[in-house]
């Protein structure tokens, strides 16, 4: 029986970098959940007997969040829901389930890397019909039904079994349960030589995945140690818990402390790699090295025909605007067009769409292509497992080869988290009006408030993130976090260039000192936000 709910609308329920993010406790309260998802339908148009996927990275409420959804999709209309078993999807995988089943959209319960459990985050967020996350005209309409929502449609009926695969009624809507691996799993098999990874590692190719107790342990221990064949004991923490056993899900050198200590030292094995609680991150490190992100998109880029998926070569590079300008130089030397867009998944679905660009990235662990419309852990992974069994080098030997080609941009990010929301808006302000001033000073060439123009659908989108140009490619970014949800983060982007190969082996954080320095003194950061250092340095 359909019910029609009562309702009032909640304050903050605008969706931000990537959905709307907010502690557990805050989606616990009655009607908090169900407003946004209705208020996500209320935005959209003749979805009525259409497909729907639903799907989650398991974290702290999940289980009950999928059941509000269904319930709510069949009372709106919707012809039928496709949800992984247990309600687990990863983010790439509930992407490729929208387009394989051409369904019009997707709803994925996630807040990626932020942490989980009763104390920790939950998150929801739209994706279309092209596997994508929402754009914003369509985040800013849900936004607004949110301010004036009353009532929402849900089902009176019993939670629908998820533990196995196959089909149920929920209503009349079908509901289609389905394993959460296997189609992503034929997906990667289509786009990688997975007899020449094989072979690499017959010939000794050892490496670790670190699962971080978040959903991509089934997807790493079905692809790497089932289909592949490492070892098994390859993917760690391959468990997923609603938790994440009490860990930040975030493949970064800090919370993916242990893999990158044991790869880095040398006495580890050959390759190393992890991904988020809701699988579209991925972190490489190699013997010796820990490859940057923005590292990553541009070898990936230089090498991606190597990989049997991408054989015919690429359209274009597309990366966000803090990520390093390492894949400019890729695009240039391949005469290509790099485009450089707001950060955030969202902005590079159109240029993808358009074949504009076949592979995209961001600074934050992030890196994808036309396969899905999400950036994907587990993709970039393989990628990196297909380079290695190509090229027969080192993870180290490929990136000093790259450096030599390109010459090397040094990059660093500083994140300052938690601090007053005041106090970071205060900072941010003090940073705009200061602009004009700046040109001129401490080397910088330019100074503006980044914003970007689509190039596909002409939409203009503005404030995302204060950039500070100086000669030969060095900048300093700052822009506000749009994935926390306790006061502000302030993020911090450091880059330099350099084409001497006798002066590629610094480490980061003393090659960038000086522009460390600038950044925090050009910002007042300790001043204003009373933080003398930054809480993660990445
Ligand atoms: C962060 C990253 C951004 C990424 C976003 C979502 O956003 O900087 O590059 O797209 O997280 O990633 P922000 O606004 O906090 O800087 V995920 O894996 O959390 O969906
Ligand atoms: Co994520």
């Amino acid at each position: 029986m359909i019910e029609t709910i009562a309702t009032k609308p909640f304050d903050g329920q605008r969706p931000g970098t990537s959905g709307l993010r907010k502690k557990v406790t805050v989606f616990q309260q009655p009607h908090y959940a169900e407003n946004f998802i209705q208020s996500i339908f209320n935005s959209l148009e003749s979805f009525v007997g259409k497909t729907l996927v639903i799907g989650g990275d398991g974290r702290f409420y999940n289980k009950e969040v999928v059941q509000i959804a269904l319930r709510m999709a069949a009372a709106n209309g919707f012809g039928k829901v496709i949800v992984g078993q247990n309600g687990l999807l990863s983010t790439p995988a509930a992407s490729h389930l929208i387009r394989k089943n051409q369904a019009f959209g997707g709803i994925i319960l996630s807040a990626s890397h932020n942490p989980g459990g009763p104390d920790g985050d939950f998150g929801i967020k739209y994706n279309a019909s092209n596997g994508g996350p929402a754009p914003e005209k369509l985040t800013e309409a849900m936004f607004a039904h949110t301010q004036t929502i009353a009532s929402y449609k849900t089902l009176r009926h019993a939670d629908v079994n998820l533990d196995k695969i196959g089909h149920h009624t929920l209503g009349s809507m079908q509901v289609e349960v389905v394993d959460p691996v296997t189609d992503y799993a034929a997906l990667m098999q289509t786009l990688f030589d997975f007899d020449l990874i094989r072979a690499r590692i017959k010939s000794g190719l050892t490496m670790k995945f670190d699962g971080m107790s978040a959903i991509t342990g089934p997807y790493g221990k079905h692809i790497l140690e089932d289909t592949l064949g490492f070892a098994q004991g390859t993917v760690i923490n391959g468990t997923p818990l609603p938790d994440f056993g009490g860990h930040h899900p975030d493949p970064n050198l800090v919370h993916a402390k242990e893999l990158c200590d044991s790869v880095l030292s040398g006495n580890g094995p050959d390759f190393g790699a992890a991904s988020d609680g809701d699988g579209d991150r991925n972190l490489i490190v190699g013997k010796g090295i820990y490859v940057t992100p923005s590292d990553s998109l541009a070898i990936i880029a230089a090498n991606m025909h190597l990989a049997p998926g991408y054989k015919a070569g690429i359209a274009g590079i597309a990366r966000s605007m803090p990520t390093s300008g390492a894949a400019d130089r890729v695009a240039a030397k391949m005469g290509l067009k790099c485009y450089e867009t707001p950060t955030g998944w969202k902005f590079f679905g159109n240029l993808l769409d358009a074949n504009k660009a076949t592979v995209c990235g961001e600074e934050s662990f992030g890196t994808g292509s036309n396969h899905v419309r999400e950036k994907d852990g587990l993709w970039a992974v393989l990628m990196w497992l297909n380079i290695l069994a190509a090229r027969k080098q080192s993870v180290a030997d490929i990136v000093h080869a790259h450096w030599a080609e390109y010459g090397r941009n040094y990059y660093t990010r500083h994140d300052y988290e938690e601090v007053d929301l005041a106090a970071a808006t205060n900072l941010m302000n003090g940073l705009r009006n200061q602009l004009p001033s700046l040109v001129g000073q401490h080397s910088i060439e330019k100074a503006d408030d980044f914003a970007y123009d689509d190039p596909i659908d002409g939409s203009r989108t503005t404030g995302q993130g204060i950039r500070l140009l100086m000669a030969n490619g060095a900048r300093v970014i700052y822009r506000l976090s749009g994935t926390g949800t306790a006061g502000a983060t302030l993020r911090v982007y450091i880059e330099k260039y350099e084409s001497d190969p006798s002066k590629h082996n610094q480490e980061t954080q003393s090659a960038l000192a000086n522009l460390i320095t600038l950044s925090r003194s050009v910002a007042q950061i300790e001043k204003l936000t009373g933080r003398a250092q930054p809480t993660v340095i990445t």
